[in-house]
């Protein structure tokens, strides 16, 4: 097992619906750790850079307006195999194909609100973060002596 970063938005729906500790809960109680955590109201801007590889899709537009629509928050979690135990604790991309237990599963209907975002792979996971966090935000997390790295 490798000790991964992934790039984490409840989005929109999500913080809308107040399921944000709800949320954070599941990957927390999976045993991920969560290594940087803020609010942020999403510009046109980040939004598409954020979602760039889908920017031919015909979903494109209503996938912007959806994620600039109110503040989504954005988590960065650490762990072995973070980004496919992210993966697996959100779901499948269509909440009425994702297992019961997981997050899309448990709380969502629509494609369109399917309520989390997950890095798909170490590389884009590496590329999300560094979009979305400065290295300041960022904490370590030490599994040798179980305790965090604080940098001042
Ligand atoms: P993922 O979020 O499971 O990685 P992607 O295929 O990367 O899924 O799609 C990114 C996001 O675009 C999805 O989470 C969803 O919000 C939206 N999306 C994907 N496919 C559709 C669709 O067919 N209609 C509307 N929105 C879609
Ligand atoms: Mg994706």
């Amino acid at each position: 097992m490798e000790l991964q970063r992934t790039l984490i938005l409840i989005k929109p729906d999500g913080v809308e619906r107040q399921l944000i500790g709800s949320i954070i809960g599941r990957f927390e109680q999976r045993g991920l750790k969560v290594v940087g955590l803020k609010l942020v109201a999403v510009s046109d801007e980040l939004a598409r850079k954020h979602y760039a590889v889908h920017a031919d899709k015909p979903f494109f537009g209503p996938l912007i307006a959806y994620i600039t629509s109110s503040p989504v928050v954005a988590i960065v979690l650490e762990g072995p195999d973070a980004i496919l135990a992210a993966r697996n604790t959100i779901g499948a991309t269509k909440p009425i194909e994702a297992a019961m237990g997981t997050i899309r599963g448990d709380y969502g209907m629509m494609v369109g609100r399917n309520l989390v975002h997950g890095s798909d792979s170490v590389e884009n996971g590496k590329a999300e973060i560094e979009l979305w966090f400065n290295e300041s935000e960022l904490v370590s997390y030490d599994r040798a002596i179980d305790g965090w790295i604080l940098e001042k």
